[in-house]
């Protein structure tokens, strides 16, 4: 509960503050437009330590943490959503998996080049017909002497048409479900078999590549099964505790920005004579605004903190995600409010974040899903 920025978390903030405003928020408008990252900006990104932030420096990260990680989840998400998402598939649940169930040989492997950024990670879980019910996974891996031949496909998954490295689920034994029938594998993207197929369009966060994933009697040996064979499922769900987290931090950083946007329209814009931030209604507003953004906050680096101690924090990353990703899609509601004509058209940013903020209700888990997260564990302790 006694939380207080330290020297380094303003030393992050101030460079990745730095980098969105010079390098981010320039490109945005054009980002969505082209429904493209330039490859230059992820280099940019990588060379600026974005790509580890929260890897161990031993894995060739930063060693700065989830609270790290949270406060560059939440500066990009000032400037652009794609860039900020692209980024979040690849450290927090494209890099996650390989630091908390792989051999160090696996993490010096894979881990240390993607977290500096010179391979590209992502996540691969949802398929047709496994998506909240994550475990009812298709795709099948079945054991080849000293290899698993992996067929089957996935669907959109973030990063898929670009990453060097995924991290696949697969069931090794249907009949035993999220128990011992799922198995992680680290997936170099140019293992013969792979391939990738639809590239999504989407309503927001355009510039994030969305794909759906192939796979045809693809061998992947043993020494990349990732963990145990059939302990894949505790996996994905302890690494999508990290994704959830960023979310909430990625909220946070838009209705931040948000926020600012209003403030400055409600005193430039004059109506009846006077400027909107005259008027007790637009006040409101932005209080609430204010008041629900120091909630979300409060509640992303209290979990940060616990996630960094070691403590198991999945209900807490349920919650924040569940909490900031609604009131995200509040603020930027009312921030369109404010705005009025003005902020439904394309040359002003508000109607790309209102496009790019709605996702986060529905991927890394539905807020639904969430819910039922927080449920079980408060039953299971049959209290707070
Ligand atoms: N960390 C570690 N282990 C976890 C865990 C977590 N956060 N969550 C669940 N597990 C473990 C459970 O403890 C259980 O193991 P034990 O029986 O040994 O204790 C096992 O995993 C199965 O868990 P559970 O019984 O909760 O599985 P369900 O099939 O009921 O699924 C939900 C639970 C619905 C919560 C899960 O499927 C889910 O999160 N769905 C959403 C998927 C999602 O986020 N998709 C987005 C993909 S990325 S865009």
């Amino acid at each position: 509960m006694d939380f207080q920025w330290t020297e380094e978390h303003r030393m992050i903030r101030d460079m990745v503050k730095k980098f969105t405003d010079q390098e981010v928020r320039p490109l945005a408008a054009e980002i969505d437009k082209k429904k493209e990252l330039p490859q230059a900006l992820i280099r940019k990104g990588a060379d600026n330590g974005l790509t580890g932030i929260a890897i161990p420096e031993a894995y060739g990260g930063s060693g700065f943490g989830e609270i790290g990680y949270c406060i560059m989840m939440e500066e990009l998400s000032h400037g652009c959503a794609s860039f900020a998402i692209t980024i979040a598939a690849h450290q927090s649940i494209g890099c996650m998996p390989i630091l908390l169930d792989g051999t160090e040989e696996q993490k010096q492997q894979f881990l240390v080049p993607m977290a500096q950024g010179e391979k590209l990670g992502a996540f691969a879980l949802t398929e047709p017909g496994a998506g909240s019910d994550a475990s009812a996974l298709r795709t099948t891996a079945v054991e080849d002497g000293d290899a698993f031949v992996i067929n089957g496909s996935k669907i959109w998954i973030t990063n898929g048409g670009i990453a060097d490295v995924v991290i696949l689920y697969a069931a090794n034994d249907p009949a035993k479900g999220p128990r011992g029938g799922i198995t992680a594998f680290i997936v170099p993207t140019d293992t013969p078999g792979f391939s990738v197929g639809t590239i999504e369009e989407k309503m927001g966060i355009r510039g994030s590549n969305t794909a759906e994933l192939i796979f045809e009697e693809m061998r992947i040996p043993r020494s990349q099964v990732l963990g145990k064979v059939g302990e894949g499922f505790k996996n994905a769900m302890a690494t999508l505790d990290y994704g959830r987290l960023g979310l909430g931090a990625a909220a946070v950083g838009a209705s931040k920005e948000m926020l600012r946007l209003s403030i400055t329209h409600a005193n430039e814009r004059k109506q009846f004579g006077r400027p909107l931030a005259d008027q007790q209604i637009i006040q409101f507003y932005l209080a609430e605004m204010a008041a629900r953004i120091y909630a979300m906050e409060s509640m992303v680096y209290r979990t940060a903190a616990m996630a960094d101690r070691g403590e198991r924090f999945s209900r807490e990353s349920a919650m924040v995600k569940y909490l900031c990703t609604e009131w995200q899609d509040w603020i930027v509601d009312k921030a369109m409010q404010v705005h009025g004509g003005m902020g439904y058209m394309t040359h002003m940013p508000i109607e790309r974040f209102y496009r790019d903020s709605r996702i986060n209700r529905i991927f890394e888990g539905t807020n639904e899903i969430q819910r039922i997260v927080i449920a079980r564990d408060v039953l299971k302790k049959g209290e707070y």
